[in-house]
């Protein structure tokens, strides 16, 4: 077998999950810019999922956000993805727009809110149920302001304790993924601020419980691919949220700031040999499309994915060990640089033809007359934005 029949085969394995909420309007602080067509519910956010999926063939997962994305059926939910060729994917909970939540969720001085925030993580377990999702991913933004505002140590105290709760109520096949962030919206001490403190509480909670990596979620110049590797040494990957970052989290197109990176962290996956989804390594994009057309931005998000698996699967890593091995710093560098120079578009555009896709998923997007459709539905109403 060719290399490049190889490099095919393992990207044939690869599943990239798109997020409802990249489909709604999103911003700033400062303005959110409404567009033409864009979801009202639910169904349409996943209506949209579903066309990324037609042209992409390996996005066939929506992410939800409960309750952004709440409904009164979800078994009904699951059925309308399928009938579009799609599937629901991880659950996203969210104890972070409540009042309540000003001084905490999970870790508020408050039990009577602790208990309010543990029952909605509970609830979203009911909730994968009736999807019939895998993951549970819960990001917290809890922390505080000031220094001496509240005991850190009593904190993850109350932290580990809803986690086991939430932990005990995961049915068999089902996961917990821990998200980190540096900061944001707390400015002083963030709870799980890093994978060190999101990585021992997976260890303490069991092996259904894997730590998520949001790339925008680090201070800069932050070595994310060294974490990627520490966490699969360990077996407490569960996945990412990808996306791109100039500043903070920024939530732009993965690999569109930084694509070396993109390719360095996934030249750590393919060297673990856990691209596809037996590894159970979950891919997602977590990314809001402020300024650009949204379905467009997704799929090219999507194949910006698949160009760095790609590159990352053309390392010559007998070369590259070799080198490694007799100390040769150039020829390793080397070895690593020519995968990520090569141009792998042509490669991609053939994959996708042995798909029976179109090999330029953007054309075939545009040509295909769905944005003009969604345009004449989607009148009246009021459009889905983040957060709602
Ligand atoms: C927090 O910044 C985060 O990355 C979490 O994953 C949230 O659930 C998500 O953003 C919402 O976009
Ligand atoms: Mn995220
Ligand atoms: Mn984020």
């Amino acid at each position: 077998m060719t290399d490049l029949a190889r490099v095919r085969d393992v990207l044939r394995t690869q599943r990239i999950e798109t997020a409802s909420w990249a489909y709604a309007n999103s911003g700033t602080r400062f303005k959110v810019f409404g567009q033409e067509a864009v979801p009202r519910d639910p169904y349409e956010k996943i209506a949209d999922a579903a066309t990324v999926h037609r042209f992409t063939g390996v996005a066939p997962t929506v992410a939800l956000h409960i309750p952004w994305d709440k409904v009164a059926d979800y078994a009904d939910l699951a059925r309308h993805a399928r009938e579009l060729g799609a599937e629901l994917g991880t659950i996203n909970s969210n104890v972070f727009q409540d009042n309540d939540y000003m001084l905490g969720s999970v870790t508020n001085p408050d039990p009577a809110i602790r208990a309010k925030a543990t029952s909605h993580l509970l609830e979203c377990v009911d909730i994968m149920d009736l999807t019939g999702s895998r993951d549970l991913k819960l990001w917290f933004s809890d922390g505080t302001n000031y220094p001496g505002q509240d005991d850190v140590r009593r904190r993850q105290d109350r932290l580990a304790d809803s986690l086991a709760e939430v932990y005990a109520r995961l049915g068999d096949g089902q996961r917990m993924l821990l998200e980190y962030k540096l900061f944001e919206p707390a400015f002083y001490m963030t709870d799980v601020p890093d994978w060190g403190t999101a990585y021992l509480h997976c260890v303490a909670l069991g092996e259904k419980a894997k730590v998520v990596i949001d790339t925008g979620h680090h201070a800069p110049g932050t070595n994310i691919e060294f974490i990627v590797a520490q966490l699969l040494r360990a077996d407490k990957l569960g996945g990412f949220d990808f996306n791109s970052r100039f500043y903070a989290d920024d939530d732009l197109m993965v690999g569109a700031a930084d694509p070396f990176q993109l390719f360095r962290i996934m030249h750590e996956i393919v060297l673990a040999d856990a691209v596809g989804p037996a590894s159970g390594i979950a891919y997602m994009l977590d990314q809001c499309h402020n300024i650009e057309p949204k379905i467009p931005a997704v799929i090219r998000s999507v194949m910006n994915v698949q160009e760095a698996t790609a590159k990352a699967l053309l390392v010559d890593h007998d070369a590259l060990r070799a080198a490694q091995d007799a100390g040769d710093v150039l020829g390793a560098n080397e070895a690593l640089m020519d995968a990520y120079h090569t141009d792998v578009r042509p490669l991609l555009r053939d994959f996708r033809e042995d798909l029976g896709l179109d090999p330029e998923p953007l054309e075939a997007y545009r040509r295909s007359g769905y944005f003009d459709k969604i345009k004449a539905e989607r009148v009246g109403g009021e459009q889905a934005g983040w957060g709602a």
